[in-house]
């Protein structure tokens, strides 16, 4: 069988409503991918959960010429995953753009606590195959399903735990088309569970 793991992406208080950065219903992704990570950490499968974990000075925040209100500052609360998301005993936390220069959208341009990539950790475990759910649709999410499919990973988007930022209406289903053209599989939960 191929090993399977969850990526879940940037489920943290600045993405979810009342935080800096709010994604429209962006607490709805919580229970799916709680269900969806408990029963894969039940089946010793790997759950990997990354954090956009910026430094309060980076060329991403709109005062140093970038496009997005701060966000996601390191150790604070809008950083912080948001308290209902229920993350294994095991999960491995991916931390990105960390640097002051560029976006760092992308989980595989992230690292562990003991700076390990993504890919690393992934190949170490034997993963051929990555379910991911998160925020945002058009950004975070797009560019690690994109980076995955890249590096050859079989790519399964949850197409119910998934929000978009949608500065322009369309931008999430744009991508959706996009990560679709690129080779990713759309799936709800419920189906990613029954297939398992
Ligand atoms: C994200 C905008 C800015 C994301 C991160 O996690 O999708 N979006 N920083
Ligand atoms: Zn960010």
């Amino acid at each position: 069988m191929r090993s399977t793991a969850l990526l879940i992406v940037d489920v943290q208080n600045d993405f979810c409503p009342g935080g800096a950065l709010a994604v429209s219903e962006g607490d709805q992704v919580i229970p799916p991918l709680n269900a969806l990570a408990a029963e894969l950490a039940h089946q010793g499968g790997l759950v990997l959960a990354s954090r956009d974990w910026h430094p309060r000075e980076t060329k991403h925040f709109a005062e140093f010429g970038g496009q997005w209100p701060v966000h996601c500052v390191q150790n604070t609360p809008g950083a912080a995953f948001h308290p209902g998301l229920k993350l294994p005993e095991g999960t491995i936390i991916i931390s990105k753009g960390t640097g002051t220069e560029d976006d760092g959208y992308s989980a595989f341009e992230g690292r562990t606590d003991d700076g390990r990539t993504l890919d690393e950790v992934l190949k170490a475990h034997g993963v051929q195959r990555l379910l991911v759910g998160g925020l945002a649709t058009d950004y975070c999410v797009r560019a690690s399903v994109l980076d995955a499919l890249q590096h050859g990973y079989e790519v399964i988007v949850l197409t119910d735990a998934i929000r978009g930022v949608n500065l322009q209406p369309d931008d999430s289903e744009r991508a959706l088309q996009e990560m679709q053209r690129a080779g990713a599989r759309l799936m709800t939960t419920s189906d990613a569970l029954r297939a398992q």
